[in-house]
């Protein structure tokens, strides 16, 4: 029997992957002892809050080895330095402002603010990349957001009239000392905002990748509403957001000064329409996930079968969740192309892919290639335009398995 982390009320199982290693753990020999844990989902049936049975502890995932570099894509890149803009234009309205972001990774947004001279400061606790950061020219404390680090950044550089982060929220599991830090550190008239992958995406999309250890929460505006009221918060609007295979940016603001918008409104009674405060929403999604798992494994036996060699494409941390569900390792796929330094020459956890430094597809005699890293298909597929021309292909996964 599981607790809520949010509500602690009594939460009910949706879906078991089976045991998995750490995702971002990526292994120097194949013969590395791993760590293993067991991947499922629970939904809360009283704060609709869709979350993992098991946690990870934090250091295990999140220490000076830290394999992801947010930086490694261009298209985020981009929306990134959008995402300064927003706050500059619609969030900064008094003198001398002062923003926070949680996790701000190798500083890929806030490199943007600090290039504009405003105070910030960024808590990553992983220190690589947080070196990575303060190499960008922005102000990092190397430590884990919690109530007792907002209270500290509070006193010694005052409230923060934005506090934002991307991809992080999801990663807490104290997600009550998130909130409550926020509700410490944010100003009277401040907004917090975050952005996460999106229940409702990944329902849609059957994209059962994006459940891997480091993604605790899967959240929605009516979990997001129901978790910012215990503490004085209030969710005031969403903006849907068409990165990493579909995420939510959810604003919020303190109750007393907080008046939601009709964007958020609308999303909230879709979101009821299409049972996200019902379990019964997630039985399917547990369904197509063995589906697609199968198909997949039934293409890649076609294919190498008839002696094809396949390689793969973004050593993901949710390729972790995919690989190894779906049973495919390194008998299946040769390599994985990747442009990350710190991930090449090492092998994806527990099916022992090799990691390669990015060569042309083109120049590569396999004309088939597992797109792990589908969320930046738009990006890969424009770099590879001549592979695409010759008749190469990309076997896609989600909503369904295409080779296209
Ligand atoms: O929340 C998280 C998301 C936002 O980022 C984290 N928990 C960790 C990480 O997840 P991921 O590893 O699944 O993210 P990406 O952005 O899908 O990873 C893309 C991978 O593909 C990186 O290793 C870089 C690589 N890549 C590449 O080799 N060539 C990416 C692009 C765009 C390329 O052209």
């Amino acid at each position: 029997m599981k607790h809520c982390r949010s509500c602690n009320a009594q939460t009910k199982p949706v879906a078991n992957f089976g045991t998995m290693p750490i995702s971002n753990r990526f292994v120097d020999t194949p013969n590395e002892p791993e760590y293993e844990f067991e991947l499922t989902v629970e939904f809360c049936p009283d704060c609709y809050l869709v979350q993992l049975g098991d946690a990870v502890e934090p250091q295990e995932m999140f220490n000076d080895a830290y394999a992801f570099f947010s930086s490694t894509s261009n298209s985020m890149q981009e929306h990134f330095k959008q995402q300064a803009q927003m706050i500059q234009e619609k969030l900064l309205l008094r003198d001398n402002p002062f923003v926070v972001e949680l996790g701000c990774n190798d500083g890929i947004m806030l490199r943007h603010i600090a290039e504009i001279g405003i105070d910030h400061l960024g808590v990553e606790p992983s220190g690589n990349v947080a070196l990575a950061a303060e190499q960008n020219g922005v102000m990092v404390t190397t430590e884990f957001f919690n109530l007792a680090t907002a209270k500290t950044i509070k006193s010694q550089y005052g409230s923060a009239d934005v506090i934002c982060g991307s991809n992080v929220v999801c990663h807490i599991e104290d997600i009550n000392s998130v909130f409550a830090g926020v509700s410490e550190l944010l100003s009277r008239d401040g907004t917090f905002f975050f952005e996460d992958p999106y229940i409702f995406d990944i329902i849609k999309k059957s994209s059962f990748d994006q459940i891997y250890d480091e993604h605790l929460f899967y959240f929605s505006c009516l979990s997001v509403e129901k978790l910012a009221s215990r503490h004085g918060l209030t969710l005031v609007d969403v903006e849907m957001l068409d990165v990493h295979g579909g995420e939510a940016r959810y604003f919020v603001q303190h109750t007393k000064v907080a008046k939601p918008s009709q964007r958020l409104i609308d999303q909230l009674e879709r979101e009821k329409e299409h049972n996200l405060n019902d379990g019964v929403a997630y039985i399917k999604f547990a369904e197509s996930a063995a589906e697609i798992a199968k198909e997949l494994r039934q293409i890649l036996n076609e294919l190498t079968q008839k002696g094809e060699e396949i390689i793969a494409y973004g050593a993901t941390s949710k390729s972790a969740t995919l690989l190894n569900y779906s049973g495919i390792t390194n008998q299946d796929i040769k390599c994985v192309f990747d442009n990350t330094p710190a991930k090449i020459g090492k092998f994806t956890p527990r099916t022992h892919i090799p990691i390669v430094s990015y060569e042309n597809l083109d120049q590569h005699p396999g004309k088939h290639v597992l797109l792990l890293a589908w969320n930046h298909a738009k990006e890969i597929k424009r770099k590879e335009r001549v592979f695409i021309e010759n008749g190469g292909k990309f076997i896609e996964t989600f909503p369904r398995v295409r080779v296209e």
